[in-house]
């Protein structure tokens, strides 16, 4: 069984859809391990993107994270992993599919309504940054 940590971003709790984004992960029978909504720390937003702190939009970045709590899950299944990327959507948000989180409910880069780990070595990382 694979884990992946998957977050709702501050606008994405703010707009309140966080049971809509967790009931797409349910219906999938994807398994609930842990759900929590919380405010991050600094400390734990620098550390849970540390290939990007030196980056220019990391400042920005930082800000969107820390402007209210998010809803961290640590979500279980086969192959987790990418099912939830693809689950997801790309990156920038204005070219991801409809059907995808991001497709359905984001229009920007920066602002992509949810996190989820790339890779099996990030998912474990990223759930003890935050558990
Ligand atoms: P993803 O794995 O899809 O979350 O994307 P990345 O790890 O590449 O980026 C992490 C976050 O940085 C993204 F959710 C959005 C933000 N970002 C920007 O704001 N500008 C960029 O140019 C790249 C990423």
């Amino acid at each position: 069984m694979e884990q992946s940590l998957v977050f709702i971003k501050p606008d994405g709790v703010e707009r309140g859809l966080v049971g809509e984004v967790l009931s797409r992960f349910e219906k999938r029978m994807i398994q609930v391990k842990r759900a929590e909504l919380r405010q991050l720390t600094p400390e734990e937003v620098d550390s849970h993107y540390e290939e990007h702190v030196s980056k220019p939009f990391y400042p920005s970045l930082k800000e969107y994270i820390l402007s209210g709590p998010v809803f961290l899950m640590v979500l279980e299944a086969e192959n987790v992993i990418s099912i939830i990327r693809t689950m997801v959507g790309v990156t920038n948000s204005a070219e991801a599919a409809p059907g995808t989180i991001r497709g359905d409910f984001a229009l920007t880069m920066q602002n992509n309504i949810v996190h989820a780990s790339d890779s099996p070595e990030s998912a474990q990382r990223e759930i003890s940054n935050f558990f």
